[in-house]
């Protein structure tokens, strides 16, 4: 190591660096960081001879990346619990939605939500995703549908990564639902996505990203392909939620877009998985929503594997299908109901999360040159994160190489 000095320095750390498909745990050794980024990573103790500004002893523990939540709809208002009773008393969420309630009731309440309230609320859910090991969230707009809404939303939620030590991402989702002024006019509805939302959005440098819910109760693969074709006229990347309830070949679609992901995926087929391999799209898996839904098809992870594609695990945050900030209880739900391998999951929530944002470059191992986005768990083997459900493991957690205590 050379002389350059060091902001911080993590010694007696077991790194699991998730640069592997085993996620293998390094001996005891330590993690240099100088301007926010890894410096340094070796075994044992470093051969420093310059400045060390501040010293952790990790004492053993070990040391991931920061976790990356890459699909998320954090930002809205209200809840959905009386919903979550009808469901329970037989009401599916289909019919739910399709009398006026779901997606809708929370247009409702986000669209009459105040800047501050729809910060305030979100907020909440944002530190409890830190206080979980979340380091990068990524943040979907998709509960305003309307220029003002919209942009409300992506505005709270770049303000959200102003106020707290997290990397957001934002994408815009304005085609999640069709709002009720637009009643029997989804196509005139798209035009006012994709002809004044979504550019003005990316006028405004609000969206890093376009997303869509292509559905029987979203949008059609056409539509879909306009919101798009014009995110590609604005230089925006895609991401799809696609195949969650049906097969609409939407997996497809996005990978002709070259996207960063498709997400859900229970009704994937062959050649979807094929065509997001070729396309180097990330298959972002949402357990959580999954067991919610008590959906029984289960995403073909075997076709998965199969095909090369990589896989990430995300909460899905949102208050219908999956009101869960807890990153570390879906690896163990992509364990125990997708039968993922406990390292499969914690690629799913690093490296691999990490590309379905396109940060693969700076984001999502433990490299020399990446951000120091750092979490040390009281666990002694990577599996440990997925198999103790709720455990609350946390020791720290370190945005660009800063320690912040829980919020
Ligand atoms: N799929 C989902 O699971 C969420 N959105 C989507 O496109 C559900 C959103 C909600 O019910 O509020
Ligand atoms: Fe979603």
């Amino acid at each position: 190591m050379s002389a350059t000095p060091i902001d911080l320095l993590i010694r007696n750390a077991r790194v699991v660096a998730c640069g592997d498909a085993n996620c293998g745990v390094s001996p005891p050794g330590f993690v240099a960081i100088a301007g926010g980024k890894i410096a340094a990573v070796g075994v044992g103790e470093p051969a420093h001879t310059g400045t060390v500004r501040e010293e952790v002893d990790a004492e053993g523990a070990l040391l991931t990346p920061g976790l990356i939540d890459c699909h998320t709809h954090l930002v809205y208002a209200g809840n959905r619990a009386r919903e979550f009773e009808m469901r329970l008393e037989g009401a599916s969420y289909e019919a739910i939605a399709r009398a006026g309630g779901g997606i809708v009731s929370t247009v409702r309440q986000t669209r009459d939500a105040d800047p501050d309230t729809l910060f305030a609320e979100s907020a909440l859910r944002l530190q409890s995703l830190m206080r979980h090991g979340v380091t990068t969230v990524e943040i979907k707009s998709g509960y305003g549908l309307s220029l003002e809404s919209e942009l409300k939303s992506l505005r709270v939620a770049r303000a959200l990564g102003e106020r707290f030590p997290i990397g957001v991402r934002t994408t815009l989702l304005a085609a999640h639902a069709l709002p009720p002024e637009f009643s029997g006019r989804p196509d005139d509805y798209i035009d006012e996505v994709v002809q004044h939302i979504l550019p003005e959005a990316a006028r405004l440098g609000l969206a890093d990203a376009v997303d869509a819910f292509c559905e029987t109760i979203g949008f059609t693969p056409a539509q879909t392909r306009r919101v798009f074709d014009a995110a590609r006229a604005h230089g925006l990347p895609v991401k799809l939620h696609a195949e969650q309830l049906s097969n609409q070949h939407g997996a497809a679609l996005a990978a002709e877009f070259g996207a960063l992901s498709a997400d859900h995926l229970e009704h994937l087929d062959e050649a979807g998985a094929f065509a997001m391999a070729r396309a180097g799209s990330v298959a972002v898996l949402l357990p959580g929503a999954y067991y919610f839904l008590r959906d029984t098809t289960l995403p073909p992870i075997e076709l998965l594997r199969r095909h090369g594609v990589a896989m990430a695990v995300s909460t899905d945050c949102n208050p219908g299908t999956s009101p869960t900030t807890h990153l570390p209880l879906m690896l163990n739900m992509a364990c125990t109901l997708f039968r993922l391998t406990p390292a499969e999951a914690l690629l799913g929530v690093t490296r691999h999360a990490a590309r379905a944002l396109g940060l693969q470059a700076t984001h999502g191992t433990i490299e020399i040159g990446k951000a120091a986005d750092l979490c040390l768990w009281n666990i002694d083997q990577p599996a440990a994160l997925a198999y103790e459900i709720g455990a609350g493991a946390l020791r720290a957690r370190f945005k660009n190489g800063v320690q912040h205590p829980p919020q």
